[in-house]
């Protein structure tokens, strides 16, 4: 019975799914819920019910998908044990193709004007980043702030302050990030960044052991939400074209932009 129904359920609800269909596919026990699970992951990830407005179906959505990261291994996630792939599976979320051709296009036609006048830093032994230019954005057009509407729906819940500038930071080929923890007088518990231009593999190392860590494929035009504590107790790199490697397979780097979206840290009294 259970299993007919999941199956039923995902032929049926894939395309048109509230958030009531959504929790009944997730709880009937039957052998086919994690394939149900990972197919609406992966529909879901990639369509337009996360671009929808509703602001109760993308945290149900994202409810879900906290669920779902405890019974799937993540595909983009290789972790160095137990404890830590875990962890990163819940608190590490990429979404691959989140955005479409034409989205990068549009994110792309805005920022390239202003970026393309700045010159990539290189040379200073002090910076976390190696080879980039950047900036933050405050106006977008009608379509990028669209964009921008679903990445803030899908990472950060309802009345959490978000910081309303977005940062867009450019990295050459050459560039890479270093280790760091993102400053917690500038940002708060959540990091929502879409990946244009290049994929590109980041590592995120326990802060007290970096033997302990995981890398994280960011496909161009993912979304990852790196959110407690991969955001707190992790360092987070991204790793320059020679060290780019995932699962042995060689991930090749190119000029990379990300638009990354923040909540506002919390006000410490
Ligand atoms: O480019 C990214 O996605 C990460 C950027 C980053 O590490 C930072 O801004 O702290």
């Amino acid at each position: 019975m259970a299993f007919s129904r999941c199956r039923m359920f995902l032929q049926k609800y894939c395309s048109v799914l509230s958030p009531t269909s959504f929790r009944e596919i997730a709880f009937p026990k039957c052998h086919w819920r994690p394939y149900c699970l990972a197919k609406l992951v992966s529909h879901h990830a990639s369509y337009s019910h996360f671009q929808s407005t509703d602001r109760s179906f993308s945290t149900s959505s994202l409810l879900m998908l906290s669920t779902v990261t405890k019974e799937l291994r993540k595909p983009y996630l290789m972790a160095t044990d137990p404890e830590t792939e875990a962890i990163l599976a819940e608190d590490m979320l990429v979404f691959p193709d989140f955005l479409s051709e034409e989205e990068e296009q549009s994110l792309l036609n805005e920022v390239e004007p202003y970026m393309k006048r700045l010159r990539y830093e290189f040379d200073h032994w002090d910076n976390a980043i190696h080879g980039y230019r950047e900036t933050e954005k405050l106006q977008w057009n009608v379509s990028n702030q669209k964009i921008l509407q679903r990445v803030r729906h899908l990472a950060f819940p309802p009345g959490i302050p978000q910081i309303a500038y977005v940062h867009v930071l450019d990295i050459s080929k050459e560039g890479y990030i270093k280790p760091h923890v993102d400053a917690i007088r500038f940002c708060g518990n959540t990091i929502a960044g879409m990946c244009l231009l290049s994929s590109c593999v980041m590592r995120l190392a326990l802060e007290a052991d970096n033997s302990r860590h995981g890398d994280v494929l960011l496909k161009r035009r993912s979304l990852y939400i790196m959110r407690h504590k991969a955001r707190y107790n992790y360092t987070h790199e991204v790793l320059s074209q020679e060290r780019s490697v995932f699962k042995g397979e060689v991930i090749p780097r190119d000029r990379r932009i990300s638009v990354i979206c923040r909540n506002e840290p919390e006000k410490l009294d």
